[in-house]
């Protein structure tokens, strides 16, 4: 009898066990990461850097420096990195860094416990120009507007509108094709990021970002909501299926200080296609708007992502070549602090601007003291919280 009891308890132990590892198995590299991020936002908030082992203030491509480390002693959690240019086959992106060592970087920070996103500005399909759109639209009202006084009507119909690109690369637009390509270029990208295991690392995808402004082809002027979902859809479906367990999904628009419930669902995607909500948020003018601005902000979102079941973070963010001294701790750490922001991550530093800490930065003594600040995360902090 007691025999029988032994056994049928090592049994139950053993279902039980096989149970927990099945269930910790079946979940994805993202689903992993999305969990993750979860029980980091509780413990704090992480610090992120653009760019930040390949430049600084005042380096560029030296090996094994990084301006945030030579400033705190350690490297951030989340590292950013641009795959712009990748679509044309392009070996270095548009800040210049080779994708063999953005590969590399994202690799290393993955196997040191780092967190990975990742941003994309392609060209414009349709023009062959960046993804600002601003100069092209201005040249095409201004060709419209002569070709209009000469009355070349018929030549003026001929001259592509660039607040078309987004219609143009759609199923059944002219640049389709062309964008197919374009999206298989980075999917084969992020297939390479794997660990040595041939394990696929997660990153956080961060596509169309600060699509409430008009700035980029992809902005509010440049498509109907209709066409920006259909972007949206197109590419996360192409590449969810070539990377179905890897890519976590960031929606992130601009700063806004106006958002309600009615025109944020506008454009976003849908609890289905988004883990992440993210804004980026600089500050380009006066402190007091700023301030206003994102209080507003993070008030709506985080509300928003408390019902939706989304974590927040700022997913970009600076003042650039602060001359404030104690802008972090004053202005950005005061207005922050009281939402789940799971991670802001600064822009990148180089020697014309920067929006990250360094030494070589007014800020750095500011930076350095919220450094010591317990609910400040960097990489050492997140390594051992799985
Ligand atoms: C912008 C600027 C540009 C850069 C781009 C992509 O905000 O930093 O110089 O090319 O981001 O990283």
């Amino acid at each position: 009898m007691k025999m029988k009891i032994i056994l049928f308890t090592a049994t139950l132990i053993l279902n039980f066990t096989l149970l927990v590892c099945n269930s910790y198995a079946a979940k994805t590299p993202a689903e992993k990461l999305i969990e993750r991020l979860h029980k980091l936002q509780k413990k704090g908030y992480m610090y992120g850097h653009q760019d930040d082992p390949f430049y600084g203030i005042t380096w560029d491509w030296d090996a094994n420096r990084s301006d945030t480390y030579e400033l705190v002693g350690d490297y951030p959690a989340v590292m950013g990195f641009d795959l712009g240019g990748i679509e044309v086959g392009d070996s270095k992106n548009l800040d210049s860094v080779p994708f063999t060592r953005i590969r590399e970087t994202i690799i290393k920070h993955h196997s040191n416990g780092g967190i990975i996103t990742i941003s994309w500005h392609p060209r414009n399909p349709l023009l062959g120009t960046t993804a600002w759109i601003e100069k092209d639209t201005v040249a095409y009202k201004q060709a419209i507007s002569a070709l209009k006084q000469m009355r070349q009507d018929t030549i003026a119909k001929k001259v592509i509108n660039p607040q078309k690109t987004v219609a143009s690369i759609l199923p059944g637009g002219s640049q389709h094709a062309k964008f197919r390509t374009w999206m298989s270029r980075i999917t084969d990208f992020l297939k390479t990021l794997k660990t040595d295991k041939g394990q696929p690392i997660p990153v956080i995808l961060r596509p169309w970002h600060e699509n409430n402004g008009s700035w980029f082809w992809w902005g509010q002027n440049n498509c109907t909501d209709e066409e920006f979902h259909g972007l949206w859809n197109m590419l996360q479906d192409y590449v969810n299926k070539e990377l179905p367990t890897s890519i976590v999904w960031s929606y992130s628009p601009n700063l806004d200080g106006y958002w309600n419930e009615q025109r944020f669902l506008k454009r976003y995607p849908g609890d289905n296609r988004v883990s992440l909500i993210g804004e980026d948020a600089y500050q380009w003018g006066k402190e007091e708007d700023f301030k206003k601005q994102l209080t507003a902000d993070l008030e709506f979102l985080t509300k928003f992502s408390n019902e939706h079941g989304k974590l927040l973070a700022l997913t970009e963010c600076g003042y650039q070549n602060s001359p404030d001294s104690t802008w972090w701790t004053r202005v950005f750490k005061t207005t922050i602090e009281k939402y789940p922001v799971c991670y802001f991550l600064p822009w990148r530093n180089y020697s014309k601007d920067h929006f990250g800490a360094s030494k070589d930065a007014k800020t750095a003594n500011d930076f350095k003291l919220w450094y010591a600040e317990k609910k400040f995360l960097f990489l050492k902090d997140i390594k051992k919280i799985k």
